[in-house]
């Protein structure tokens, strides 16, 4: 089936003439961004280091820097603690990493997915203080943990909260709250993650080090060689890459090809990335490391990935990066499983509007994964549980602008927790509530889930035209990188492609190659795992495309063609 194509309204001339160092073409893709003033597009095109905002401008860190140096000064014990996905793992190594510099080896801790669940937990607040330490600092949690804060507090340890969550109940009285959705809190960004708060926090220390010359040979800029696993965290968390995360995605990515981090150079090595002929970029971070770095707390426990990470020697490294390897491997393969055996269940569904999918064995780790894709594939929300004795536990996602957090919330009486954002939640059903619980969610969906949410809609961002079928045009595009949440790579429409030349490649033929007639010029095409429908396609044939403006560098050209997403048959002929 082809989707709906969503042409973005045409930018106006007005628009344009205030843009004259771009095309027409440029502003569109500026528009379409809502970049409208002058200083946001500058910001936009010249993403500077320096233009990172003030890691003091966070009411708490002058507060904990200085709590900070005093533990390292009375050799206290420092505990980094942190949950097990890639946000966080990245967060506790580069906190880890920068207060080693500054000469304090932390403790670190990660709770396992299975026994302790996510955030910081009270029980393993007890055993780090019974270990002996003193001041405890959160990574990508905490924020919600008001339980714990008021434990710590009677309990003589410090307990520093650095988080990117939003407060939902009061806010915690913890020793300090380094997070910008802190009330009155002067951080500008709010987009920020869990790695970039944890960043902040080192790149203070750093500046702090540097003004009170606390480290001998202290190398200036050391901050800058944390980027790569900054970045890395910031795309797998998934959040905006406009304004600050753009700078920080953007020098991660150059940090990334000669990285410092011996794991992550070892990660990159068996998992066949080689940054020689191509540099990284977000793909490479969203699809290829940080699944690697979160397989290890979905089906084993995070500190594989994490002792990875912070792993010196490099020999070490690799046997580490190959055990990360195969259980990633792993994981693909009950992902499949999972999602072949939801499938199934939800063909069996019908046409229900949302897709609530109960299975034995199915590991709480991988029914995140399997609810997008079911979501993707069925063009509705999906709710997958791995079904237990009495508790069931899994993720919700969904499609459109339904959100699914009201959806649970509708349906809590059924629900022992839950909790998320409007397009993914966690959720733990009563088994035996199954039946209601759904027929509740359903009964929401009735009235909050509209036609336009079920439609499978691509967004195209301007029409090309065939002159813009050009390597001008890709120079542009590479001013619009790194692509990502908030700024996605273009996507066109491209009308009249006459076919001369139709060929399967790869595997059972399921990618097409094409040669196009455009009258002024040839152009070439491929098509990646096509559908039925594209296979039907035939030499004389007109389509319409919804296309990416890819690089032709095959043979040493130096070229430009269509990545077609989709294609339909051409009206008028
Ligand atoms: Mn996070």
């Amino acid at each position: 089936m082809s989707k709906n194509w969503k042409l973005k309204p045409h930018v106006s001339e007005e628009f344009c003439s205030r843009f004259p160092e771009f095309s027409s073409l440029g502003a569109q893709l500026l528009f379409n961004r809502g970049l409208e003033q002058r200083e946001q597009v500058d910001a936009f095109v010249d993403p500077g280091y320096d233009k990172l905002h003030n890691p003091f401008l966070f009411k708490d860190m002058q507060k904990t820097v200085d709590r900070i140096w005093q533990a390292i000064e009375e050799k206290e014990k420092i505990c980094i603690y942190g949950d097990y996905d890639a946000d966080a793992v990245t967060a506790n190594a580069v906190l880890q990493q920068a207060l080693g510099y500054l000469g304090v080896e932390c403790e670190s801790y990660i709770p396992d997915r299975f026994t302790e669940g996510y955030g910081v937990n009270m029980e393993a607040v007890k055993k780090i203080k019974d270990g002996g330490c003193k001041v405890i600092i959160s990574v990508d949690c905490g924020t919600n943990s008001t339980d714990v804060a008021e434990w710590c507090k009677n309990n003589g340890v410090d307990f520093i909260i650095t988080d990117h969550h939003e407060i939902i109940d009061a806010v915690p009285d913890a020793y300090a709250l380094i997070n910008p959705k802190n009330p009155g809190d002067a951080y500008p960004y709010h987009e920020i993650t869990g790695v970039g708060v944890a960043f902040k926090l080192a790149s203070a220390m750093l500046q702090d080090a540097r003004s009170k010359q606390h480290v001998p040979n202290f190398v200036e800029g050391y901050e800058k060689w944390l980027l790569d696993l900054v970045a890395i965290g910031t795309v797998a968390d998934c959040h905006s890459l406009m304004g600050e995360n753009r700078i920080i995605v953007k020098f991660g990515l150059k940090v990334l090809a000669k990285t410092r981090w011996l794991g992550l150079r070892a990660l990159m090595e068996s998992s066949g990335l080689n940054f020689s002929q191509k540099l990284p970029d977000t793909y490479t971070l969203g699809f290829t490391i940080a699944p690697r770095l979160n397989a290890a707390g979905r089906l084993e426990h995070a500190n594989v990935a994490l002792h990875l990470l912070m792993e010196k020697d490099f020999v070490a490294a690799q046997q580490k990066s190959m055990e990360l390897e195969a259980i990633n491997v792993r994981r693909q393969d009950l992902t499949q499983r999972v999602l072949s055996e939801a499938r199934e269940q939800a063909e069996l569904l019908g046409d229900r509007k949302v897709l609530v999918l109960l299975g034995k064995d199915w590991p709480k780790g991988v029914v995140g994964l399997a609810a997008g894709r079911v979501a993707d594939e069925f063009h509705r929300p999906a709710i997958v549980l791995e079904k237990g004795e009495t508790e069931s536990t899994g993720s919700a996602r969904t499609v459109g602008n339904f959100n699914v957090v009201e959806a649970l919330k509708a349906a809590s009486k059924f629900l022992i927790k839950f909790g998320g954002h409007a397009q993914a939640a966690g959720l733990t059903l009563r088994t035996a509530d199954y039946e209601e619980f759904y027929k509740t969610i359903l009964n929401y969906a009735e009235q909050h889930l509209t036609a336009e949410d079920l439609e499978p809609q691509l967004v195209l961002e301007a029409k090309l035209e065939p002159a813009d079928i050009s390597l001008e045009t890709l120079k542009l595009l590479e001013k619009f990188e790194p692509f990502g949440v908030a700024n996605p790579k273009p996507k066109f429409l491209v009308e009249d492609l006459k076919i001369t030349s139709i060929r399967g490649v790869g595997q059972g033929e399921k990618h097409l190659q094409f040669k196009f007639d455009l009258n002024i010029k040839i152009v070439e095409g491929v098509m990646f795992n096509c559908a039925s429908f594209a296979k039907n396609l035939k030499v004389g044939d007109t389509i319409d495309a919804a296309a990416e403006l890819i690089a032709d560098d095959w043979n040493g050209r130096n070229g430009v063609k269509l990545r077609l997403i989709d294609v339909k048959r051409n009206q008028s002929t």
